[in-house]
């Protein structure tokens, strides 16, 4: 691996917000792509911290400092990362299912569908299903994005699927689910329009969706 790239990961495990920005642009200047960036120093940076969060070696303080770095880093990466093309190709709403306060992910997929050209409502973490509807409803949405960091949450998408049915705005809204737990046989089994794994795909699979 590049060492610049270990860096990133050794930094946003410390929780080193400014450092991480800074190597984030070494890294761009240094020619690497935004992608490789977020995957091999990022996204394998907070890998580590989850697996300590999960063996207690760490607590939710030492996860919060290495959040605020990889906030840091993506947005030094957002204008290399997202961007290319016309806007124009849907309205997306978006956001982390009520009782969940995890948005990184939810950050990162709604970077990817912008750099695609949607335009994103984001309504932030902990949102509620009626909220979801009705602002789908007032702003005449294509898709409803929802994303989910724990197993105790994932059930609340599909109690916006049943809320977007009984609103009867089940056939003009798709649905698109995602989040580490998240599986496709879960998104089938709420009746989910979309399940993917990761955000790159979902800006795709919402082009795929509107038919862009
Ligand atoms: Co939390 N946490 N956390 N946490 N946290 C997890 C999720 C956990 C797996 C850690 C562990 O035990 N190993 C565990 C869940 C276990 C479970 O549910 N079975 C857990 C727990 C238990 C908790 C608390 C309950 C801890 C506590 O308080 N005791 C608590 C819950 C708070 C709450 O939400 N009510 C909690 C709190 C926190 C922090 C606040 C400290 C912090 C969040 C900060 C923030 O988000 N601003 C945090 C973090 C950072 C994590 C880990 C370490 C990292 C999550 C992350 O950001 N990953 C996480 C461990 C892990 O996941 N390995 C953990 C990076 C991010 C880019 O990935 O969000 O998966 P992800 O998004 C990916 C894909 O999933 C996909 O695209 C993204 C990028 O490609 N994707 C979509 C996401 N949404 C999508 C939507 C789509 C499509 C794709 O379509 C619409």
């Amino acid at each position: 691996m590049s060492e610049v790239l270990a860096k990133i990961s050794e930094m946003l495990q410390k929780g080193k917000r400014k450092d991480v920005a800074k190597l984030c642009q070494q890294a761009i200047d240094e020619g690497l792509e935004a992608n490789e960036i977020l995957t091999g120093g990022l996204l394998a940076g907070m890998d580590v911290v989850g697996a300590k969060f999960k063996a207690n070696e760490i607590f939710v303080p030492q996860v919060l400092v290495s959040a605020r770095a990889m906030k840091a880093g993506s947005e030094v990466l957002k204008p290399y990362l997202a961007g290319e093309e016309s806007t124009g190709k849907g309205k997306i709403v978006m956001g982390t299912v009520q009782g969940d306060l995890h948005d990184i992910g939810k950050n990162l997929v709604i970077m990817m569908f912008e750099g695609k050209g949607f335009e994103v409502i984001d309504l932030g973490v902990d949102v509620a299903p009626e909220k979801f509807i009705q602002t789908a409803i007032d702003e005449n949405a294509d898709i409803i994005g929802l994303s989910a960091l724990l197993t105790t949450t994932m059930p609340v998408m599909g109690e916006v699927v049943k809320a977007a049915e009984e609103a009867g705005i089940r056939d003009k809204v798709k649905i698109m689910v995602g989040g580490a737990p998240v599986t496709k046989e879960f998104a089938d089994s709420i009746g989910a329009d979309a399940y993917t794994e990761d955000a790159p795909t979902a800006a795709e699979k919402a082009l795929e969706l509107v038919g862009a």
